[in-house]
């Protein structure tokens, strides 16, 4: 797993099994109508997209307790997390393109694969931590996280459809930013197994720029590692982001969203990213959709390297072209 990638692959994962509400399965769609590849090849690297994967449409599945879906989510992931894998595999700097936030599993599983040393950076209004036991809606897009956690092995049913996978990540790997709907069942997770996580509450109070150092001194004081940056667009303030399944007041503004990925960028370390939940069936509008789109490219460009100062490539050229 090497730290310098010359190219970016983009995956589109159209999937929405995860959740309830149709919809975000047109999310990579609404990605690249917004300009992402476009944006993406002004950066100064070569662009592989490599379009939607299909996954198969599961007749027959049965809630398994109180989770919904649980063979397709699974098989699903199983299929993500080879195409990811193969990205990264690949030398590429990979985009996942959501799909519902249960896709990380599979996301950064196929990561890990390759990068057993990756840490994770979980942007998001929800903690996506709860246990099939624990959550009170049956969703796996609110249970991402606990899959991955080697800490949450035993609290985990063997659920039907995940038996390709076991839990990868240490809970001292992943830190939250932007947290601020948190169920009961999450909190006593987070703190009993001691996560790193700064709530919209913690933002406020320390500033965003404090919160990406102290982000950056937990997961990299010891050693430099590849990042794995799992983006939920509803972390963003539902003003700039509406058309998503679960928007919550308070997000993250504009500048703090960009601040956040334009830190990523510079550590040099981001390896695989996620941006989930764009759901363009929600929007109230056609513009609440294409504002949501494209705070979601921004989110993505700024990670890759588009700067805020511009880049003196493109001018140069111009410059000698006259
Ligand atoms: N924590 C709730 C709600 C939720 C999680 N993620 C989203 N919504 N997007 C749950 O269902 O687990
Ligand atoms: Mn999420
Ligand atoms: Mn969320």
């Amino acid at each position: 797993c090497q730290n310098r990638k010359h190219s970016v692959a983009v995956l589109g994962a159209p999937f929405s099994k995860g959740q309830k509400r149709r919809g975000v399965e047109h999310g990579p769609k609404a990605m690249r109508d917004a300009g992402l590849i476009e944006r993406l090849s002004n950066l100064d690297y070569p662009v592989h997209d490599f379009g939607d994967l299909s996954f198969q449409h599961l007749e027959k599945d049965e809630p398994y307790m109180n989770v919904h879906f649980p063979r397709t989510v699974g098989c699903a992931n199983k299929l993500l997390s080879g195409a990811v894998s193969n990205a990264v595999g690949g030398g590429h700097t990979t985009v996942v393109l959501g799909g519902d936030h249960s896709l990380a599993i599979g996301s950064v599983d196929g990561h890990a694969r390759h990068c057993p040393d990756l840490c994770l950076i979980w942007v998001d209004a929800h903690a996506d931590i709860n246990t099939p036991l624990t959550s009170p809606s049956g969703n796996l897009h609110g249970q991402s996280v606990a899959f991955m956690l080697k800490e949450l092995q035993n609290k985990m049913p063997e659920l039907p459809g995940f038996n390709w996978m076991k839990p990868f990540l240490s809970a001292k790997d992943l830190v939250y930013i932007g947290l601020r709907d948190v169920d009961p069942g999450e909190h006593y997770i987070l703190k009993e197994l001691g996560v790193q996580y700064f709530t919209m509450r913690d933002i406020d109070r320390l500033g965003i720029q404090r919160v990406m150092e102290v982000t950056f001194d937990h997961l990299l004081s010891r050693k430099q590692r590849p990042i794995h940056l799992s983006f939920d667009i509803d972390a963003m303030d539902p003003s700039l982001a509406p058309a998503t399944g679960t928007p919550v007041n308070g997000g993250l503004t504009y500048r703090e969203g960009i601040w956040i990925t334009e830190e990523i960028h510079n550590t040099g370390l981001l390896s695989v990213m996620d941006l989930v939940e764009v759901n363009p069936a929600l929007g109230a509008s056609r513009e609440a959709v294409e504002n949501t789109a494209s705070m979601a490219v921004d989110v993505i460009a700024s990670s890759l390297g588009q700067t805020r100062e511009g880049s003196p490539i493109a001018q140069t050229q111009t410059l000698k072209d006259d």
